[in-house]
């Protein structure tokens, strides 16, 4: 049976990657607008979506009941904060109980919104409702599971949106679809409330009235992030309903994607990355990939990633979970940014009302870095290069390339650009010009020793006329036969490949089953051979896996050698091939897994042999 189950996912997904060409972008215009629920051109489209577009980077909230465990129970811990009812099973008498002692005595909304102005933040997203049902306002349509209920009794969302609004700061609201305390919701895996369920009394006496008192007592709302469209009998209809109810009381409102509304979905290039990954059905008016940010960048497609401060899948407050650093935070910012999307951090404060220390210090040092370097980040788009050959990121605005450099070059800083440049300059010392020299490949930037920023630093080139990228990024290959990593089919059933990133490279990893195996769809221009390269990086005690790398009728056998670590990348020559030109199949497969894993992979490189 099981191998059956297996079979039929096997099948669905090679169906699922049929006539797909992997590529590094895929042009997404129009496709949201076509079929959006708001009635509206696509200029109108253009101008409500504009702040969002500009915005790029907000806060979410993550705020209820639940923030008094803080992830811990009698002594128990669940990784997530705010699932922590379902996850470890807390009676719903206990769960109640939570109400009685909810008093956020500390919470100073001007003291919150001054914190996320110096943060940079240019919106704010906070947990209305969240899966358990309790609501951060007096709600006229609950009488027993909001604020009003609580020791502090006061509203905490009217405060909240005056005080960011005096910032300038979008005030925007997430509200849970799902309801576990809800008597009528239907969900069945995540009902703990128990009750004669009936989805249309819910939807009409419960969900709508409350959506209709957020959207009428709380001023312009920018956008609202809805979520658990799961568990229960929720369908397509109930989604396009809900989008039609909420552009009816706030028409410019932006709706994220898990309204429910299901529009056809669209084929993406690199399906085979994203396949199962959480928020990127689209639908709305814009994606969100939960933790998760897109391989490539998605021209036409509005999409936020949410991802928190906690190391671990925790929203809510958590006493245990360590936290990021401010310097992974704000390379995931740049790298999304340089992709086309915005950043929606998390934060999960205290019961008491608190924004732990911890999450201050982060923000803040954010916010210190968006100071000097903001303008390289808000109202800004994606990067013209598919990659650049130094450790960073590039975004850009009108005729200013911004390129955040995360490691400082020793020498000078090479880009592969052809356009005139008028001038460059340090974005922390525009009086100042760098001097410019110009290759047949790149311009050469001569930088100052020490790097102005030790997490990335900016420096601008303002060019003349629009963007010409140097058609061969990739200096150290002939032909440009490479094929990365990111364009690899990964196979298997489920298979484990997964792609992940050292030092700005992707690469393949986690092949630590030898049944699983990946592939390139290859086009050579030329007959002739070629050796064969591989980017690949293997540990001592991990080498030594057979492995075949198969194109057209010719096969190429090989041992994985060591290069000494996981993330030691090698460029090493596995063969010699000879093949004609045309369109084929790479298909690179492990007879054996001698150690933890078989081999981490950055390309396959085809370079022809001079005749
Ligand atoms: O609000 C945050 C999550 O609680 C919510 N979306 C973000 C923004 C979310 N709800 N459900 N899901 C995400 C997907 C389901 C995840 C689950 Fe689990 C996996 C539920 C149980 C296992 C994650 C890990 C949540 C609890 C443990």
């Amino acid at each position: 049976m099981k191998k059956t189950l297996k079979l039929l996912v096997f099948i669905i997904c090679l169906v699922s990657m049929l006539n797909l060409h992997a590529q590094n972008k895929q042009d997404f215009t129009g496709l949201q607008y076509k079929y959006t629920t708001a009635k509206e051109t696509i200029e109108e489209r253009n101008q409500r979506m504009k702040w969002f577009r500009e915005a790029r980077f907000g806060l979410f909230i993550h705020w209820g009941l639940y923030s008094q465990l803080g992830g811990e129970y009698k002594g128990r811990v669940s990784v997530n904060g705010e699932w922590i009812q379902n996850m470890l099973n807390i009676p719903t008498s206990e769960y109640n109980e939570l109400i009685k002692t909810f008093n956020p005595i500390k919470y100073n909304p001007k003291e919150w919104a001054q914190l996320f102005k110096d943060a940079g933040l240019k919106y704010i997203c906070i947990t209305t409702k969240h899966h358990d049902g309790f609501c951060l306002w007096d709600s006229k349509v609950n009488d027993d599971w909001d604020i009003g209920v609580t020791p502090y009794k006061k509203d905490l969302l009217a405060p909240l949106a005056k005080e960011v609004r005096k910032q300038d700061i979008t005030f925007c609201i997430y509200h849970s679809i799902l309801d576990w305390h809800h008597p009528l919701w239907p969900g069945t895996v995540n009902n703990i409330a128990a009750g004669q369920t009936d989805k249309d009394r819910y939807i009409n006496e419960y969900l709508y009235p409350q959506l209709k008192e957020l959207f009428t007592q709380y001023g312009d709302i920018g956008m609202i992030w809805f979520d658990g469209t799961w568990g229960g009998n929720w369908n397509s209809e109930d989604g396009k309903k809900i989008e039609e109810y909420t552009r009816s009381l706030q028409p410019s409102v932006i709706i994220n994607n898990r309204s429910g509304y299901e529009i056809p979905q669209p084929k993406y290039a690199f399906q085979e990355l994203i396949n199962n990954r959480y928020g990127f059905t689209v639908r709305g008016d814009y994606i969100t990939p939960e933790r998760d940010v897109p391989p490539v960048q998605m021209p036409g497609m509005d999409w936020e990633t949410c991802q928190t401060v906690w190391k671990q899948n925790t929203w809510g407050y958590h006493r245990l979970a360590p936290y990021r650093s401010t310097k992974e935070l704000l390379h995931l910012l740049i790298d999304i940014v340089a992709k086309g999307g915005n950043l929606l951090l998390n934060i999960g404060p205290t019961a008491e009302g608190e924004i732990p220390v911890q999450i201050k210090e982060l923000l803040l040092n954010i916010g210190q870095w968006l100071v000097v370097n903001g303008e390289a980040i808000y109202g800004t788009t994606a990067s013209p290069f598919d990659k650049l050959p130094f450790s960073g990121r590039c975004t850009q605005k009108g005729n200013k390339l911004y390129f955040h450099v995360y490691k400082w070059p020793t020498k000078e800083l090479n880009i592969p650009l052809k356009n005139q440049v008028i001038r460059a300059y340090l974005l922390d010392n525009p009086q100042v010009n760098i001097k410019v020299d110009r290759g047949p490949k790149f311009i050469s930037l001569k930088l100052p020793l020490n790097a102005p920023d030790p997490i990335a630093s900016v420096i601008v080139v303002e060019i003349e006329g629009d963007v010409i990228v140097t058609e061969n990024n990739d200096t150290s290959v002939i032909n440009n036969n490479v094929y990365k990593a990111e364009m690899a089919k990964l196979i298997g059933i489920p298979c484990d490949i997964k792609i992940e990133e050292f030092d700005n490279f992707k690469s393949i990893g986690y092949w630590t089953d030898a049944s699983d195996w990946v592939e390139w769809s290859v086009e050579l221009k030329t007959e002739t051979e070629y050796d064969v390269i591989l980017d690949m990086a293997c540990t001592a005690t991990s080498a030594g896996s057979k492995m075949t790398l198969t194109v057209a009728d010719k096969k190429l056998d090989f041992i994985v050698p060591e290069t000494g670590a996981w993330n030691k990348f090698k460029k090493v020559k596995i063969g010699k091939m000879r093949l004609s030109d045309g369109k084929f199949t790479a298909v690179l497969k492990a007879h054996n897994k001698t150690g933890k894993a078989i081999i981490n992979i950055r390309s396959l490189i085809f370079k022809p042999l001079k005749l």
